[in-house]
């Protein structure tokens, strides 16, 4: 088994999470960068994947995630990151404001690379657009997304509760199990 994995990445909130999530593995922060492809989010992170270990030469994964909307066939998904950067949580609840259709989910892909292999790990989260932004908690588009099931926010949410639900968690999860099997 691996000792220690480093997460490519600029966002400690993933860290935090991977690092609970892959205990007794030492998980590394390090906010390298990549460069971002335009394409599938599961593209994004396996590019980004192969382009950090290039440079680092160690073991480590890369997380791309993304808010899909089912009325706008997956939009902003790839994008979310600008979008959010852009017309922020306001602009969605916009675009929703007439939509009777609110499904929409969080995906997120995790990519693990070392010297041997790539490989990617999927999670996904369903849930709702909220009405309105409600809660402090979290980040990014948390307080207007309502997981299935549940009447909060990812907002109103602690973390804990949070990350019970969460697409990385599944993710993580899953390179979790497939790491402790090596
Ligand atoms: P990286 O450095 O790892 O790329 P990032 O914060 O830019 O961190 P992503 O590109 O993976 O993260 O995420 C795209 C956007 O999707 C991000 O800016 C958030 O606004 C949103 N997002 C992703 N996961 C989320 C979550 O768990 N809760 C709320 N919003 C989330």
């Amino acid at each position: 088994m691996k000792k220690q994995i480093t997460f490519i990445t600029g966002n400690e909130n993933k860290a935090r999470e991977a690092q609970e999530i892959l205990h007794p593995i030492k998980v590394k922060i390090s906010d390298i960068g990549y460069p971002e492809i335009q394409d599938k989010i599961e593209n994004v992170a396996t590019n980004g994947a192969e382009n950090a270990f290039k440079r680092l030469k160690k073991p480590l994964i890369v997380e791309d995630s993304g808010l899909f909307i089912d009325a706008y066939n997956g939009f902003p998904g790839p994008y979310s990151s600008y979008v959010h950067q852009t017309i922020k949580n306001k602009g969605i609840l916009e675009l929703m404001k007439n939509q009777k259709n609110r499904d929409c989910h969080f995906k997120s892909i995790v990519a693990y690379i070392d010297k041997d292999t790539t490989k990617i790990f999927k999670g996904k989260v369903v849930g709702k657009i909220a009405h309105q932004q409600k809660g402090k908690h979290g980040f990014g588009y948390d307080p207007i997304f309502i997981p299935k099931n549940k009447n909060k926010t990812f907002g109103q949410m602690d973390m804990e509760a949070k990350n019970q639900l969460s697409h990385r968690r599944k993710a993580l999860k899953k390179l979790d199990h497939w790491l402790k099997k090596q």
